[in-house]
């Protein structure tokens, strides 16, 4: 019998549990064997307690096993744009989007959410040609979940991108990819909320996985991930397959 697949996710609130209000502060996600799920959880547990977005005081852990056929996609190609400063960094996201098809008041409102957004656990889906937001999600946004590396090509890609290894950006490609994977993504911009660091990116089918070095100044607890999606959406099967479906980032 083919040994069984695990998702084992985490999320860190301060101030209580997410569900009561409590600060959103870290998540993350692993697929696992069972027989790697306790070093797993040791690890996301340790990062629950040591993110500079403040001190967690809940944290979930939780394990499903998952279905036996799993996705395989291939991580989308990395590229770096190096700006001066934020303003820079947010024109050239407006340009890139631009130029995959995003309108211009929906690349506005994205930039302007972001800059908003504190506490947002999941992603904002807006349309790429209206603006208008899509998902009913709230605070709580659309959390994209069940993705990971497989173990020998994250190797192959981290010998050929070594100034690249670090678990952010081997966590956001494989996120960005699975999100670019679907047909109705559009482009997807996000900075993250960690006030630390300040480089994001802009990520669709077409122009890969764009890193724009300053998109926020250091000290900003803004950020968070727009998804542009385009008119075709069909609403339900899109958030089902960002929340639900197993997808494995590597070579087929
Ligand atoms: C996050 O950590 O919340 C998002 C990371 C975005 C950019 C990672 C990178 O490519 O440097």
């Amino acid at each position: 019998m083919e040994e069984a697949w695990y998702s084992i996710r985490m999320r860190a609130a301060e101030g209580g549990a997410h569900e009561t209000g409590g600060r959103h502060i870290s998540g993350a996600e692993r697929l696992a064997r069972r027989e790697q799920l306790e070093t797993y959880a040791a690890e996301l547990i340790q990062r629950a307690f040591s993110h500079s977005r403040g001190e967690s005081d809940f944290v979930n852990i939780s394990i499903e096993k998952l279905p036996s056929s799993i996705l395989k996609i291939p991580p989308l190609a990395l590229s770096t744009e190096s700006v001066q400063d934020e303003a820079e960094g947010r024109e050239k996201a407006g340009q890139i989007l631009k130029q995959i098809g995003v309108s211009d008041p929906a690349i506005g409102k994205g930039l302007a959410l972001l800059q908003a957004a504190a506490n947002y656990r999941g992603a904002i889906l807006i349309h790429g040609e209206t603006g208008e937001r899509v998902d009913d999600r709230g605070i709580r946004g659309v959390r994209v979940s069940r993705m990971d590396w497989d173990h020998d090509s994250y190797s192959k890609w981290a010998e050929e991108h070594h100034h690249f290894c670090s678990s952010r950006i081997a966590e956001a490609i494989a996120l960005a990819s699975k999100v670019s994977h679907s047909p109705f993504t559009l482009a997807e911009l996000c900075w993250s909320d960690d006030p630390d660091y300040i480089t994001g990116y802009v990520a669709s089918p077409q122009i890969g996985y764009k890193r724009i070095t300053h998109l926020k100044k250091v000290g900003n607890s803004s950020g968070g991930r727009i998804f542009f999606v385009n008119k075709d959406i069909d609403l339900d099967s899109y958030i089902r397959y960002l929340e639900l479906e197993p997808v494995w980032i590597g070579k087929k």
